[in-house]
């Protein structure tokens, strides 16, 4: 990696302002001290006070994981903001095996943070990048987590649409063509400066990036000069492999941000995730979390890195295994549910992975028909319109959710929205 990036130019006023907290600077003094310190300077209470002693959890193959008390005196303590010092060791092994990126940690120009689901990086990461006024990229359909906020911020958001091979590079050129490359120097320029895509399955539209598109969407981030937010929370649920590499493995100059989830894979109530990318935006983001949350749960990520230790890299890729059948599984029944019921009152292309179907209806707006009608028949879908920026507008889409729903129960759902088509056709004929 070169880092010859200027990161000041992506990083906004208030960003770039944030200063490290002093007392987690004493804290993290102390650690590097000899055991002759004595410190009158911590802030963290004694954890000899605190009620819980030591936990077994029992796992679903059959297996325990022990946490013994000093573990649990860990898990019950402050830790760095960063996030427990194991789990990152072997959340960055994860990385560099899976993205290749191994010399990137040890010279020290990448770096990863532990965030309180990957919800939280997203929003932290947008929060150090958007200055006011300044336009920004969103891949349109797109997950609602981030256009709650991304909407609200300042800026002019601009859709850079999607279809079946994910987001289109296509669209970007077209749109970024109104520029020129020579527009990044200046810092008058309105040029976009961050580009926020789902590369996996995707949300709402189940689909995922050609490794071809891949290429030409970082190139066209090299060539106007574009930081890439790479939200990933269903790389681990792509229904074939080998995966396609993901935008952080291909990432020379260190424009890329890269956001992963345990929330699909090991728990969504523990609330982890990961930000893994440049240590300049990175240490951005750790102080803006210091300021925040200080760190995800010191609970969650002890037992989290219990079990992956346990597991092993091996174990972990079993159990994604395992996982992705399952969420494969239950897109076949999804699909086979919608050939039933919605042949010529619908069209949809087969999801590549995640948890969604993209269903577009023969309708000229989904909104009411789900919100209200649906909802009358027992049926509940998210409409189309709260994937995009504008929710006023018109939206043919749905997405459905396979899930937590029972094949019986796809048929069953699939069957009514049929019957409220079928009826919003009548009506406008
Ligand atoms: N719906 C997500 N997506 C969702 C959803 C959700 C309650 C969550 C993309 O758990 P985290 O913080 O790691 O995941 C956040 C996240 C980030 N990026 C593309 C996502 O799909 C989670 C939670 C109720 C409904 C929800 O509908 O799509």
């Amino acid at each position: 990696m070169k880092m010859t990036m200027n990161y000041a130019r992506f990083l906004n006023k208030i960003s770039q302002a944030r200063q490290p907290s002093p007392i987690r600077v004493l804290t993290a003094i102390l650690q590097q001290s000899p055991p002759s310190m004595i410190s009158m300077a911590g802030g963290m209470p004694n954890v000899g006070t605190f009620p819980i002693e030591s936990a077994s959890f029992k796992l679903v193959d059959g297996s325990s994981l022990e946490m013994d008390s000093k573990l649990m005196k860990q898990a019950l303590q402050y830790c760095p903001t960063p996030g427990v010092p194991d789990l990152i060791k072997w959340l960055k092994g994860l990385q560099e095996k899976q993205h290749n990126i191994a010399d990137q940690f040890s010279a020290g120009h990448t770096d990863l943070l532990v965030t309180n689901g990957s919800q939280d990086g997203i929003c932290k990461a947008f929060e150090a990048l958007v200055s006011p006024g300044d336009n920004v990229l969103i891949e349109t359909p797109s997950y609602p987590g981030t256009l709650a906020v991304v909407k609200p911020m300042d800026c002019k958001l601009i859709p850079v649409q999607s279809d079946s091979c994910g987001l289109n590079p296509n669209d970007l050129s077209n749109i970024m063509s109104k520029w020129s490359p020579s527009d990044a120097q200046d810092d008058k320029s309105d040029i976009p400066k961050v580009l926020y895509l789902i590369p996996n399955g995707g949300n709402p539209t189940g689909h995922g990036l050609t490794m071809e598109r891949k290429k030409e969407i970082y190139s066209l981030a090299q060539k106007y000069n574009l930081i890439v937010l790479e939200d990933d929370p269903y790389f681990y649920l792509q229904f074939s492999k080998p995966y396609v590499s993901s935008l952080l493995s291909m990432d020379v100059d260190g424009r890329v941000v890269r956001f992963d989830s345990f929330s699909k894979l090991i728990s969504s109530g523990m609330r982890i995730g990961t930000v893994t990318g440049p240590k300049p935006v990175l240490d951005r983001i750790s102080l803006h979390m210091q300021a925040s949350v200080m760190h995800a749960s010191s609970l969650s990520q002890v037992v989290l890195c219990r079990i992956l230790e346990q597991w092993g890299y091996e174990g972990f890729d079993q159990h994604v295994d395992k996982v992705t059948d399952f969420y494969r599984q239950k897109k076949d029944q999804c699909i086979r549910a919608a050939d039933k019921h919605l042949k010529g009152l619908a069209e949809w292309s087969e999801p590549s992975g995640g948890m969604f179907l993209w269903l577009k209806l023969s309708v000229p707006d989904t909104y009411e028909l789900i919100t209200v009608k649906a909802r009358e028949r027992e049926v509940l879908f998210v409409p189309g319109s709260a994937f995009t920026m504008d929710d006023t507008h018109p939206s043919q889409h749905v997405r459905a959710s396979y899930s937590t729903c029972s094949e019986e129960q796809m048929n069953t759902a699939f069957e009514r929205l049929a019957g409220l088509i079928r009826e919003e056709q009548m009506k406008g004929s």
